[in-house]
């Protein structure tokens, strides 16, 4: 597991704006499964479980960097400034939806310029080559920016896996490459996918840092990922870190983990909520009372609220416009 230096570390107000930012992407995660069981939305990748990790690599990263997230990246996407509102707008399929112009399911597919997200793709490890893509573009002009990477443990299996990481390991592309592990690729267990312990095992097969951590503990993730993006601007190149998480929902609104997991694990993961554990951690050390952290959670519940009663209310895309922008 990762050791923490001082310098890797954030201040107290840092640490506050993480936990808002997972207590954020809660609400709209609630939101939307709530929105789907009305009928009023169609789909929800749930991020939970995802969101400790999710903020501490993307709050590791400046704006001046890229994020190259998976299609499971919804806490990553509000610390890069999304809004709750621009979120809302994707899950009903707007006409200003800002993410796919209302052609994808939410964040599923889609690149954001002024945030710097690119390629976010349902192709699973299309996006890690393209990653690789875009670090080496950035070298090639002397950028200086950093690409964070981000995908689960069932796309290290795929052979774009593979290509972007050793791509970006021979060129010493300055990537962190970070494994959101719930150890599930939809119902197929970790286990049927690799003998390895860890993923962060295979780094050594690329010729990289490889650096597993216990990504439901925020403060260690947020320094395992600083030293990373350290290691990466000096121009020592990519590293791959393998974050363990429990995933909290079913792969998606579209499957039911209870024919696969069983209930006795569904309970055991519920333990490893990472805002649980985060709040727990904020409050051990008197940096936010058990009355701020619940106000925190329903002010963002009722803005979530607020923004898909909004959201539902924009013009939908016009029929015109169906083929705006679709290439194939
Ligand atoms: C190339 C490709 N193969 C299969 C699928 C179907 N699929 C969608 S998500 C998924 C599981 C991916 O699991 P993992 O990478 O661990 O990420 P997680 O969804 O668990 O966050 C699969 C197999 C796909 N979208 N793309």
């Amino acid at each position: 597991m990762a050791t923490t230096t001082a310098a890797d570390k954030a201040t107290r107000e840092e640490y506050l704006q993480l936990h808002g930012w997972m207590c954020m992407a809660k609400a709209l995660d609630d939101r939307m499964h709530m929105l789907v069981k009305q009928g009023r939305a169609p789909f929800v990748g749930s991020s939970r479980g995802h969101e400790g990790i999710q903020v501490a690599s993307t709050a590791a990263i400046g704006p001046e960097d890229w994020l190259v997230p998976h299609y499971r990246a919804l806490a990553n996407a509000l610390v890069r400034g999304l809004t709750m509102k621009e979120w809302m707008l994707a899950v009903f399929a707007k006409a200003d939806d800002p993410l796919s112009a209302g052609r994808n399911i939410p964040g599923g597919s889609y690149s954001y310029r002024r945030l710097k997200i690119a390629s976010v793709s349902q192709v699973v490890a299309s996006w890690v080559p393209k990653a690789a893509g875009v670090a080496y573009a950035a070298k090639l002009r002397g950028e200086g920016s950093v690409t964070l990477c981000t995908f689960g443990d069932g796309a290290t299996s795929q052979g774009d896996f593979h290509e972007g990481v050793n791509f970006a390991a021979t060129h010493r592309l300055p990537v962190v490459f970070v494994c959101e592990n719930n150890s599930y690729a939809i119902s197929v267990p970790i286990r049927l996918q690799m003998l390895n312990p860890n993923v962060a095992d295979r780094a050594a097969g690329y010729g990289i840092a490889g650096v597993t951590v216990d990504g439901t503990d925020v403060p260690a993730s947020y320094a395992a990922c600083k030293e990373a993006v350290a290691r990466a601007r000096r121009g020592e190149g990519p590293t791959l870190i393998d974050a363990k998480i429990w995933r909290l929902n079913s792969h998606t609104s579209e499957d039911n983990h209870l024919k696969y997991r069983g209930q006795e694990e569904i309970d055991e993961a519920a333990r490893h909520d990472p805002i649980k554990r985060f709040t727990e951690w904020l409050l051990e050390r008197r940096w936010i009372t058990a009355e701020e952290a619940a106000n925190v959670q329903a002010r963002y519940d009722q803005e979530a609220s607020d923004a898909a009663d909004w959201a539902e209310q924009q013009p939908d895309p016009s029929p015109e416009d169906t083929l705006k922008n679709v290439f194939a």
